[in-house]
């Protein structure tokens, strides 16, 4: 690397008697926890899509009990490709479904359990719905990921130490038959009332040990090692506290869950509060992950065709998730037919084209980008890094420089109302604040700013602007800032 960079740039830069001097500067030292690869390659998809189909969309509830008959799940025109380019036209990286709810109900033929596909009407029985959206999924560009219910209102052993064994079958089964995952996600929802095999009965669980979590993520770590860990506490990424889809005006990447009692967090138990912001200097690397459905209900009800969010709405969302280094998982149930109803499916259309609009042309690419400082002269760590589009290049300053700022300028005048800024988060969540001001009438006007960055952070402005230069400050760091992106846009939303 250090070589290869020597070569590239020491010749140019010295026949054209740069000022830069010819000196490779190392990059900065990481700041506190810091995310694994498949954490990084995660943060990147940013937007991706959740399918809640079980029993419950036929029989119209949102927690089946567990003694619903296979005989029901019976989609009558199921296409997972159909699906899968109705979430491509939003503009979607992948898509995760719930193999088995709370109901129980496998969406594919286990071997675990004839409260299965395999005992439905479906393809007469040689149905696998998993099959079937994971290849579509693959066909389209789409990554896969899984949702299997820890808890299970149909299994006669649940609550005694054989289902966790039964649980960790079905996981092997979904996490071997159906190529590589992206993410295994492991819902807080556990114990109660259910059918348990007939019995009928509420049973409770002790959250802290039954599942005895620890094993079952390193069975996925070792079956899956390119799959984040989704649950209340990660391992790989978190929940963001609520069911809206709403991060923290602050969101910290890092994490140091714990449990309402102030013991060890497990998943179904942590202070929902904090997981909305993490934690500053926390213990893990693990970052918020908003679910939201694009409906009241996770699962489709007629009844709720007409209370679909708008694309404006979505795109609302996508600011407050996304926005603030979260990622926005949005729930699109499909209907009785196995599709994406009409209304979702416009809905999620014309978030993609409010999408599509609203990044059409970073601004900032146009600028003369100029720092304050710069990371030992080196042009390797240069302001132009900010705009080249490239999530691994950054501007960096010295160590000791955590003030530093930086200056687009423009020939002529531009209009935006949209900040995007990006750290280079493999060198950890670096900045707690920044500001952006624009030169108004021979001075600097402060217009906005905010706490955390981390993976990207987007603002929006009450007023569209109108100037010929643009300054980001960053006003408070733990270190000196790796930004790998700062870009400005002009959106009609
Ligand atoms: C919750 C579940 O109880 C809901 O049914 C849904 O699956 C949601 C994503 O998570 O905890
Ligand atoms: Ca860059």
């Amino acid at each position: 690397m250090t070589t290869r960079r020597s070569l590239i740039l020491s010749a140019p830069l010295a026949a054209a008697g740069s000022a830069f001097a010819l000196r490779h500067a190392p990059p900065p030292l990481a700041h506190g926890a810091l995310p694994s690869e498949a954490q990084v390659q995660w943060s990147r998809l940013e937007f991706y899509n959740f399918l809640h189909f079980t029993v419950n969309t036929f029989t119209d509830r949102e927690w089946g009990n567990g003694d619903e008959n296979p005989a029901l799940f019976n989609p009558t025109a199921f296409d997972a490709d159909a699906i899968c380019e109705v979430l491509k036209s939003a503009g979607s990286q992948g898509v995760i479904l719930t193999c088995k709810h709370h109901d129980g109900f496998c969406l594919w033929p286990t071997e675990t359990t004839d409260h299965c596909i395999l005992f439905s009407p479906y393809r007469n029985g040689r149905g696998d719905i998993v099959k079937e959206l994971s290849e579509a999924a693959r066909r389209q560009g789409l990554k896969f990921g899984v949702y299997l219910s820890p808890w299970d209102r149909n299994q006669a052993t649940y609550g005694t130490p054989q289902y966790i064994g039964i649980y960790r079958e079905q996981l092997r089964e979904l996490l071997t038959g159906y190529g590589e995952l992206f993410e295994i996600w492991h819902d807080g929802a556990n114990g109660g009332a259910g059918y348990y095999g007939g019995a009928r009965e509420t049973r409770t669980i002790d959250k802290a040990r039954y599942y005895d979590w620890a094993n079952t993520w390193n069975l996925e770590r070792q079956l899956q090692p390119g799959a984040v860990l989704f649950s209340d506490v990660g391992p790989g990424v978190r929940w963001v506290g609520n069911e809206k889809g709403i991060a923290g005006e602050t969101c910290w990447h890092t994490f140091t869950p714990v449990s309402q009692s102030g013991g060890p967090a497990v998943p179904g138990d942590v202070i929902e509060k904090e997981s909305n912001r993490g934690t500053r200097n926390g213990q893990y690397w693990m970052p918020a992950e908003c679910d939201v459905s694009i409906r009241p209900g996770w699962f489709w009800h007629a009844a709720e065709n007409t209370k679909v969010k708008t694309p404006r709405d979505l795109f609302d969302l996508y600011c407050v998730s996304a926005g603030r280094g979260a990622s926005l998982l949005l729930n699109v149930p499909p209907d009785r037919r196995g599709l994406i109803h009409e209304a979702d499916a416009a809905a999620l259309k014309g978030f993609g084209k409010l999408m599509t609009a609203a990044f059409a042309t970073n601004l900032a690419k146009s600028a003369k980008v100029k720092a304050s400082n710069v990371r030992g002269k080196d042009p390797s760590y240069a302001a132009n890094k900010l705009t080249d589009g490239n999530h691994e290049t950054y501007w960096a300053t010295d160590d000791g420089v955590t003030n530093p700022e930086v200056t687009l300028d423009f020939m002529r005048p531009v209009s935006f109302n949209l900040v995007r800024v990006r750290e280079n988060i493999r060198l950890g969540q670096r900045v707690d604040a920044f500001a952006l001001d624009y030169w108004d009438h021979g001075r600097w006007v402060h217009c906005t700013g905010a706490t955390s960055i981390g993976s990207c952070r987007i603002l929006r402005m009450a007023k569209r602007i109108t100037t010929k230069r643009v300054r980001l400050r960053i006003t408070d760091a733990a270190a000196c800032p790796a930004l790998s992106e700062f870009a400005i846009f002009d959106t009609p939303v």
